[in-house]
Formats: structure tokens, C-alpha cells, sequence
């Protein structure tokens, strides 16, 4: 298996911290998925990060069903309970923290890729509403508590570690922290966990 992927992506990220946890051996490829050039075309037809490479050549994406696959082939340390309504909070978390990055997403690719004389100020605060709102959610949802969810480090805590990972890396002016301290400590915690150490955005 090899990851194809970028050290900035959060989603990438979120798929190498979980093959960290799990230690999984997985050897990181950087493409830019940008580049028409790139080969990840080949193997995402949406030319996205992360994709999966098979040892049979398959592909596989994009990273919701990366990380379920890499905890169903490894009993070690489990992130997503087995099914019912527990392994659907786990997974509402991650779909709440990817809905922020994609936001997050758009605005950069708005300021970024787009020309200036195309660029839409009420786009951009549509999706800045959306970041804000999910923030709000997170910070109410996990409370004064340690983990997400089931009293236990769970995909939902990696999920929530990407996502501010990657907030403070390209919004490092987002008042998030001053906003929600107790959210601040909790994401200070995680990044002391040698899989969010090791996989730090650049
Ligand atoms: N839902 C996808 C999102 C992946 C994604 O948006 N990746 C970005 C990098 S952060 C990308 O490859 N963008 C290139 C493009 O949209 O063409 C996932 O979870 O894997």
C-alpha cells in the first residue's frame, strides 16, 4: 500500500494519523493535486488527496473510507466503535469537522485560484458562516469533557485534532481559541500525541 497525498491536506492528514495510531506502515507519496500533470488522475478521477494505492494497483477514496477500511484490517487500538448509534456519533463528528475543512477549503481555493475580478465577498462569507457555526458546535458538543465520545480517543478526536490543526495553520487570525479555552486545551492535548506531532502541515 502507498498513501498518495500532501503535507498541507487535512484530510491527508486525518488518514496518517490514524495509520499512525494503528501503526500501519504506509509510505507517503507527496502529489499536488493541482498539477494537470499529476498522476493522481490516474487513480482519483475527482484528482483529490488522499487516495489509497492497493498492492493490486486499486485505488481507494476518498478519506472517510480510507480510514474505515485501515481500522477494520488492524484489531489495534480500534477508533470507530463496531456499529449502531455509537459508530454514527463518531462519524457525525468527522462529518461535522470535514464540512468545516471543506468550507475552509473553498475560501482558500476562492483567494487562491480564482481571479481576483471573479472572486465573490458573499461566497466567501457563506462558507465563513459555515466554518464558524461548526466551530460553535464542536466547542459546545465536547463540553469540559476529555474525548468526543464513548470516554475513549476515538476517530471523532482525530477528526476534531485535524481540523484545528489545519484552521490554525492557514486562519491563524480565527479567534477560536480566545472564543473556547476549554477547546483550546483539548486540541493542545492532542497535539502532544506523537501521531499529530509527526504529521504537523507544512
Ligand atoms: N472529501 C474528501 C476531500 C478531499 C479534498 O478536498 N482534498 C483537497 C486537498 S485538502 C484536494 O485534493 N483538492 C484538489 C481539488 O479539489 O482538485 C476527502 O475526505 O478525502
Amino acid at each position: 500500500m502507498k498513501l498518495l497525498g500532501s503535507l498541507a491536506s487535512p484530510f491527508v492528514r486525518k488518514v496518517r494519523v490514524v495509520l499512525a495510531e494503528k501503526k500501519i506502515d504506509c509510505p507517503l507519496e507527496l502529489v499536488d493535486a493541482w498539477s494537470p500533470e499529476s498522476a493522481l488522475q490516474q487513480s482519483n478521477p475527482l484528482g483529490k488527496v488522499p487516495c489509497l494505492i492497493m498492492d493490486d494497483g486499486g485505488a481507494m477514496f476518498d478519506s472517510r473510507v480510507i480510514v474505515e477500511y485501515l481500522d477494520s484490517i488492524s484489531p489495534l487500538h480500534k477508533l470507530i466503535p463496531a456499529g449502531g448509534r455509537a459508530s454514527a456519533e463518531v462519524k457525525c463528528w468527522e462529518a461535522l469537522c470535514d464540512g468545516l475543512l471543506d468550507a475552509g477549503v473553498l475560501i482558500r481555493v476562492e483567494s487562491t485560484q480564482r481571479p481576483e475580478s471573479l472572486r465573490s465577498a458573499a461566497w466567501v462569507a457563506r462558507q465563513q458562516g459555515k466554518i464558524d457555526a461548526a466551530v460553535a458546535a464542536i466547542a459546545r458538543g465536547l463540553g469540559e469533557r476529555q474525548w468526543a465520545c464513548e470516554g475513549r480517543y476515538t476517530l471523532a478526536d482525530v477528526c476534531i485534532g485535524c481540523a484545528f490543526g489545519w484552521l490554525s495553520f492557514r486562519f491563524p487570525a480565527h479567534p477560536w481559541r480566545d472564543d473556547h479555552p476549554a477547546l483550546a486545551a483539548y486540541v493542545d492535548r492532542l497535539m502532544q500525541r506523537p501521531s499529530f506531532i509527526e504529521t504537523m502541515p507544512q
